[in-house]
């Protein structure tokens, strides 16, 4: 990763959380229209460090929209319903009604879609008292520490992957996942393309550097059986996700988690039965990856 040091910001302060990815920015208030000096530095600190927190923002679903804006379109949820006066903004809800939690497996956002979600910004209303923390991973590491024959190998690979019924929802269409009492709505996702094949291997048309691009999305290999598929996914999706590769972010009320879906995965912890967590979440849209 290269190493961006504090006094190449002008305006941010930045502290990386962990070796691999994960750095907390200090000394921007988010609710603020930001000049392009400072959205530059942004994107730079997400760009190296492919995941930036904040803390302690105060963030309407109007100016957590506008932000959002800077960075491009906002990318709605094919399945989930946004939020009623904002269909823009998802909210992300887990009571001690609910089993399931949105999230929970290893997965890189809408990746079932033609132009999967550049990055994903994810706003914290009430968090619990000890749990729901995130995880992330690189996946640029995730690909370079493969041996040179397992690259070549995956290379030319393509991976097709499903919005509904897959592996880590135990073979359920969403609505069957979601039935046990889940505090969200989900939806028919009408005209939008919901299974995709996507290149293996892909290029971060910002970094120019090569990630591994799988998730739980990830259904079978382009021209391959499912159960010729299977190993390979469940290596790669092992591989991954290895600590070393990850890190883990602890929530407190008015944190802001922004990543980059073009170079990571992330899993959502559902360790907190007894208690309610409530996140604003926004997503950008992407470009079709290659
Ligand atoms: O709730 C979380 O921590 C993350 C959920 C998730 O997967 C997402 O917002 O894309
Ligand atoms: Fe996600």
């Amino acid at each position: 990763m290269p190493e961006l040091r504090n006094s190449q910001y002008r305006h941010l302060e930045v502290s990386r959380i962990a070796g691999s990815l994960g750095a907390e920015v200090e000394g921007v208030d988010l609710s603020r229209d930001l000049d392009d000096e400072v959205i530059g530095e942004i994107r730079q600190a997400l760009l190296d460090n492919l995941v930036i927190f904040f803390r302690d923002q105060r963030l309407t679903p109007d100016r957590q929209l506008a932000f959002a804006r800077r960075w491009g379109d906002i990318h709605l949820h094919p399945y989930m319903a946004g939020m009623d006066d904002y269909p823009e903004v998802l909210e992300i809800r887990k009571t001690p009604a609910d089993k399931k939690n949105f999230g929970g497996s290893w997965h890189s956002d809408q990746m079932f879609t033609a132009k999967p979600a550049m990055g994903t910004m994810l706003y914290a209303k009430e968090v619990p008292s000890a749990g729901g923390d995130t995880l992330f991973t690189n996946q640029y590491l995730a690909y370079e520490s493969l041996s040179e024959g397992m690259r070549a190998m995956l290379d030319p690979l393509k991976a097709v992957s499903r919005g509904d019924n897959f592996s880590s929802h135990d073979g359920k269409t969403r609505k069957e996942f979601y039935a046990d009492k889940i505090s969200m709505k989900v939806k028919d996702p009408g005209e939008t393309q919901t299974t995709t094949t996507h290149p293996l291997i892909r290029t971060h048309p910002e970094t120019g550097r090569r990630a591994l691009y799988i998730g739980g999305h990830v259904h079978k290999l382009e021209n391959m059986t499912e159960a010729e598929s299977r190993p390979l996914i469940d290596f790669l999706m092992q591989h991954s996700t290895r600590p070393e590769f990850t890190c883990r972010f602890r929530w407190q009320s008015g944190s802001v988690a922004f990543w980059d879906n073009r170079c990571t995965q992330h899993f959502a912890i559902n360790d907190y039965p007894a208690e309610t967590r409530i996140m604003h979440r926004v997503t950008i849209c992407g470009d079709t990856p290659f």
